[in-house]
């Protein structure tokens, strides 16, 4: 059992209402600024980071997984809730009528709680991994074997976990109910249905409806929104809404925020659920950044919507991500490459959450950088020199800065940028990463502006401010 008990996101927490070669470079490039392999700056992790902001960061593992050392040392260190990926799905866990097998599951709890992590059960009532003898049963049975299934599961399980995704993905894109078997044969009533009746089997536990494409305003996240209204209105127990969010590269939807907040407003809490963020293989120097960015938006806007309660990642590194066998040609969709290396992802998800992958100041570290901009109406370039002034040669620098609000990096040359607004560390390349005493190193940027064409401002290079002249 739970050595000790994770710190739940809750109301009284201050901002909660709701209760290639280029892959490869840039992944050591991460790896190099982040000496632990893991973690940032020491104690650093996404789940600390997250639970100080008052949400949680998850992962989803399988039972495969568990046999998997690299693996299960991130997903036990860096993240604070766990979601089984397959093993609470029906075909699992009621595999013929009536009779239940918890054990794979179970693995994957006993896992949770002895990194003392929480859990989100996934999934009670789902059309997919259903097994057959559900589908083909005759439809006046459907219901009783529905409440049955969720009774069963639920009760065994009673206690232990943060939620439950009680119905996963019950509409098609157009906003219409999938017909599947639990609509066939209850028509929409089948959501009350199950919610009640997991309520029943576990009142502790945060119930929840789960859905993909609905992130943004969209015919689907309508019929959810109208879903969820109709099931307020009528007192059923329900607790949150999933956004699966798996998104494609530079994708992540403009209306996300808006629409995370019109289901807040109907007094359930969201998540993210189901995170990725697929790229075209092979991935680039770009595509990690721009996956860096998409990333930080999501953490951003989960951060500034009261009542998201947290992020889970879907899967722990790209190696075990569904992605490259659903999605030919395309992959690299998580926070850690195949070798659970963190990505450049990892360190803006770090730095939208408050930390910093930055390495501790070296002691003799001593820096002054000088800034030229030249902007037009709507673009500007800004040239960077950064001196060092200290005693100690830096093998590998990462100089930090904030951009003025609204400057936004297109490109960028003799450094990577990441991510392209805000709180901003320019990493040194191949080439440039050795700065001897007395030293000095240029690099530069673009950047669209919005009206502000000032400098960054407050440099610190490996972690010690810079002086500007
Ligand atoms: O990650 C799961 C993968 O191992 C399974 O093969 C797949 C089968 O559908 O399900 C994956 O998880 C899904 C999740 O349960 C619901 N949303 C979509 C996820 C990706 O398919």
């Amino acid at each position: 059992m739970s050595v000790r008990t994770p710190r739940l996101p809750r109301p009284s927490r201050a901002r909660r209402a709701f209760g290639a070669a280029a892959v490869t470079a840039v992944a050591a490039l991460a790896a190099a600024l982040l000496p632990t392999g893991q973690a940032g700056a020491a104690g650093t992790t996404l789940r600390s980071l997250a639970e100080a902001r008052g949400i949680y960061f998850g992962t989803a593992i399988t039972q495969g997984d568990l046999g998997n050392p690299a693996l299960t040392a991130v997903a036990g260190s860096q993240f604070g809730m766990l979601t089984p990926g397959n093993e609470m799905k029906w075909d699992t866990t009621e595999p013929s009528q009536g009779s239940f097998n918890f054990a794979p599951a179970d693995r994957i709890v006993s896992f949770a709680q002895g990194n003392a992590m929480k859990l989100r059960g996934h999934t009670l009532v789902w059309h997919s991994q259903l097994p057959s003898w559900v589908s083909g049963l005759p439809p006046v049975q459907v219901k009783a074997a529905m409440e049955n299934h969720i009774t069963n599961e639920v009760a065994h399980y009673k206690g232990k976990l943060y939620s439950w995704d009680v119905v996963n993905e019950p509409f098609n894109e157009d906003g219409s109910f999938r017909a599947d078997a639990f609509y066939n044969a209850m028509g929409n009533g089948f959501v009350a249905d199950a919610l009640r009746t997991a309520h029943a089997a576990d009142p502790t536990a945060k119930l929840y409806l789960n859905d993909y494409n609905i992130e943004g305003q969209n015919p689907k996240s309508d019929a959810m929104y109208n879903l969820v209204k109709s099931l307020k209105s009528q007192g059923v127990p329900l607790d949150g809404v999933g956004f699966q969010a798996h998104f494609i590269l530079g994708q992540v939807p403009s209306t996300f925020k808006a629409n995370l907040q019109r289901f807040t407003a109907l007094g359930v809490n969201v998540a993210i659920t189901e995170l990725d963020d697929r790229i075209q293989l092979p991935a680039s120097t770009t595509s990690l950044t721009q996956q860096a960015n998409d990333y930080a938006t999501v953490i951003n806007t989960c951060l500034a919507v009261t009542g998201c309660v947290g992020i889970t990642q879907w899967g722990v590194g790209d190696a075990d991500s569904w992605i490259p066998g659903t999605f030919p040609g395309y992959g690299a969709a998580t926070l850690y490459d195949a070798d659970y290396r963190p990505k450049p992802a990892y360190a803006s998800s770090v730095t939208a959450l408050g930390g910093s992958t930055g390495p501790s100041p070296t002691p003799g570290t001593s820096c002054k950088v000088t800034s030229t901009v030249n902007a037009w109406n709507t673009g500007l370039t800004e040239d960077i020199t950064v001196t060092n002034t200290g005693s100690t040669t830096l093998n590998g620098w990462s100089l930090a800065f904030t951009l003025p609000v609204g400057q936004t990096v297109t490109n960028s040359w003799n450094a990577s940028l990441i991510p392209a607004t805000g709180q901003v560390a320019a990493q040194s390349t191949s080439y440039n990463s050795t700065l001897a005493p007395g030293a000095s190193t240029s690099f530069g940027f673009q950047a669209t502006h919005t009206g502000n064409t000032s400098p960054p401002a407050l440099f610190s290079l490996n972690g010690a401010p810079c002086t500007t002249a």
